[in-house]
């Protein structure tokens, strides 16, 4: 086999080693023989250097004209589109979720970058009359500065593009920490940024440990916002380290997503639904579903229905066209899982299906773990209340609907809920009850689109949204501009 190939950091449009002289390796979690590159560990001066290049590349590019921005994002688009393929296998190497997902997850920064190019030419702010005669009143738009976007690994290219495309169409410059599991397809999506034209010092990427890097990139004043993907835990300490220098902050972070299935439900659909939502990319998303509550009435029926599937689920690497789930991202993911199989047993639940970690052929060479279902789950078990993020669905069940809406609000996290019914009225009263920031009505709680908000309340974020319109939100600040043309001094709520 020839040497894997070294990844640099990219700095001021240079492609540069790190002044620690330090690697590190990124090894396929499907197969963990194979070295997927070399990286970068970076330290705090090549974090100084990028936060510096963009500073000085924000003078330049605040002022190039919005729609020209976009012109280079459409370029951005067609050419990930162009390597989809190629990018897809790549991220199935370096995170393990099956190819038909890391197609979607690039798929979805090719819509995030369409998108936000066309918003070069939209970028609006509004005009409202004066109330003084003679005087023109309007808002615009006027971007932040540096951002810092620290990055997760279960998203690797989705994300990162999530919070470029309107950060750059805004005027921004940026500095980008990707995931330590995932800097491959960051370096692949900011290469094709850099073909494409965007100028140098505009996109900058430090790869290497966010214990070792996040305070040199959170607190230097240069810094205008931190836009954070992660941890609950971690968030809080992010936001603390904001709050001294009054950097924005956007955070993203747990979730304990929940699908509940009423008695007049599409059984077939809510087990569809609760299988893509709770094994997809191998539970590892924010919002993915790990709590499933069933009306009492066809919770046998519905369960079994679920663990028969979930027992024939294909796992293996992703890169295998027929395989259904891949494996957990890494070693302390799968010991997560493993941890929390023991903490359900322990807790008095039952286990209806996996809860061991897949051993024998190929599967010994990676992090491989069954499908894992608990029934008989109650509010006070630890599975009810933590977020695990691994492919392990506690399922309850409920007597009333107002008891199913208790139970589904009954977790500090707010990101994504579901309900699977046929009654528009209980669909609606769910809509309006259930405390998240996003909502499906017979659908998994998987499976946002990019021209809608997307976060969540309670402790999944700090009142921010990502894609969509509201993401310019999040990277400009409103100016409110006044042209008096009278002439005279006018004095508002005086002289009127
Ligand atoms: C995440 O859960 O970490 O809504 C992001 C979805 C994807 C994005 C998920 N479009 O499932």
């Amino acid at each position: 086999m020839s040497d894997p190939k070294v990844y640099q950091n990219y700095i001021n449009g240079k492609w540069v080693d790190s002044l620690s002289g330090r690697t590190y390796e990124n090894r396929n979690p499907a197969d963990t023989n194979e070295v997927v590159g070399i990286f970068q560990k970076s330290n705090e001066e090549d974090v100084k250097k990028a936060i510096d290049a963009a500073s000085e590349a924000f003078k330049s590019w605040r002022l190039v004209p919005a729609p020209k921005r976009g012109e280079i994002l459409y370029r951005v688009a067609s050419r990930l589109l162009s390597m989809k393929e190629e990018l897809a296998s790549d991220m199935t190497r370096e995170m393990g979720k099956i190819i038909d997902e890391t197609r979607g997850d690039v798929q979805e920064a090719i819509d995030m970058t369409f998108y936000m190019a066309g918003e070069g030419r939209r970028l609006y702010g509004m005009t409202t009359p004066s109330e003084m005669p003679n005087k023109f009143n309007m808002t615009i738009r006027q971007p932040l500065g540096v951002c810092v976007f620290i990055t997760p690994w279960n998203f690797p290219m989705a994300i990162p593009s999530w919070k470029s495309m309107p950060a750059l169409i805004a005027g921004n410059t940026i500095v980008i920490k990707p995931a330590t599991d995932t800097p491959l397809s960051v370096v692949n999506f900011v290469r094709i940024c850099e073909e494409e034209g965007l100028p140098p010092g505009v996109l900058n990427v430090v790869t290497g440990s966010g214990s070792e890097l996040s305070d040199p990139l959170i607190k230097n004043p240069a810094v205008k916002i931190v836009s954070f993907t992660g941890s609950t835990e971690i968030g809080r300490v992010v936001s603390e380290a904001c709050a001294t220098n009054f950097t924005h902050c956007c955070l993203e972070m747990g979730g304990k997503n929940v699908q509940i299935v009423m008695d007049d439900a599409n059984l077939e659909l809510a087990v569809d639904g609760a299988l893509w939502g709770a094994f997809g990319t191998t539970g590892q998303r924010c919002t993915a579903t790990s709590r499933v509550i069933c009306h009492k009435d066809i919770a046998e029926k519905f369960t079994n229905a679920l663990v028969e599937r979930a027992k024939k689920l294909k796992v293996g690497n992703g890169l295998d066209q027929s395989v259904q789930m891949g494996p957990c991202v890494s070693q302390s993911q799968l010991d997560t899982v493993l941890s929390y199989i023991e903490i359900g047993k322990k807790g008095g639940a039952k286990l209806a299906c996996g809860g061991e970690r897949l051993t024998g052929g190929d599967h010994d060479k990676g992090y491989f773990v069954q499908p894992t279902i608990f029934t008989g789950v109650t509010q006070d078990m630890r599975i009810w209340k933590e977020e695990i993020f691994c492919p392990v669905l506690s399922v309850a069940t409920f007597d009333t609907f107002e008891q199913a809406i208790e139970m589904a609000n009954d977790t500090p996290y707010g990101l994504s809920a579901s309900l699977f019914t046929q009654d528009v009225n209980k669909a609606y009263t769910a809509m309006r009850d259930i405390q998240t920031g996003i909502f499906y009505v017979n659908a998994p709680t998987i499976g946002a689109e990019t021209h809608m908000p997307f976060g969540g309340t309670k402790e999944t974020g700090n009142g921010h949204r990502e894609a969509s319109e509201a993401a310019l939100d999040v990277f400009t600040e409103w100016k409110s501009v006044y042209v008096d043309f009278s002439g005279a001094l006018q004095r508002p709520q005086i002289d009127n």
